[in-house]
């Protein structure tokens, strides 16, 4: 049986629109796997390093019968062909950015990877997109999405319509 997953897509250097379309483009050939929605386009400031361009931000929903594991691999081999160079900067500014925010239900905690992404319930920019496609859902710590969300505020997004 496939999972639902779900995956943060982040870009704000080399035409970022362009990059989220590619990616979802590219997220649709990963084996074993079905692009089933995603959400649209959002701008935002940039979380943590406040001193490079503004971000845009999608999530998308996959069904994968690939392992998280596996599935991590897919995303970087993505990051990797859009020309992401993982700089020393945490942070920085990257054309592409993906993130497994989400495995079904599951928990991992490895040195690779961790899930559900430990940033996902503190950012709007996640929250918001994800809520757009996945308006029922709740994380396996119990909580739904949308009593989540009522914490967050959208000020700081700028809805910039579909991709
Ligand atoms: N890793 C562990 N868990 C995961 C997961 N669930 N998904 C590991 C993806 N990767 C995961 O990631 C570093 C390592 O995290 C990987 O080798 C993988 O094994 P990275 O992509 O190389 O580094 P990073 O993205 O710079 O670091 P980090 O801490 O993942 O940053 P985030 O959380 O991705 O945040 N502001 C706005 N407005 N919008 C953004 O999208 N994004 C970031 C980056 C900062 N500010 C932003 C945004
Ligand atoms: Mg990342």
């Amino acid at each position: 049986m496939p999972v639902r997953a779900y995956v943060g897509l982040g870009s704000n250097q080399g035409n970022p629109r362009l990059q989220i379309r590619d990616a979802l483009s590219a997220l649709k050939q990963i084996q074993q796997t079905e692009l089933v929605g995603h959400s649209r386009l959002y701008r935002s400031k940039p979380m943590g390093l406040v001193d490079q361009p503004d971000f845009v931000n999608a999530v998308a929903a996959l069904d994968t019968c690939l392992d998280a594991h596996a599935m991590l691999l897919e995303l970087q081999a993505i990051e990797l062909v859009q020309g992401r160079i993982r700089g020393s900067l945490r942070w920085g500014p990257r054309t592409l950015d993906l993130d497994l925010l989400l495995y079904g239900d599951k928990r991992i905690d490895t040195e690779q990877l961790t899930v559900p992404h430990p940033g996902l319930s503190q950012r709007s920019f996640v929250l918001y997109p994800l809520y757009e496609i996945a308006p029922g859902l709740r994380l396996n710590n119990g909580e739904l999405l949308a009593d989540l969300i009522k914490s967050h505020s959208s000020t700081d997004l700028e809805l910039l319509g579909s991709v």
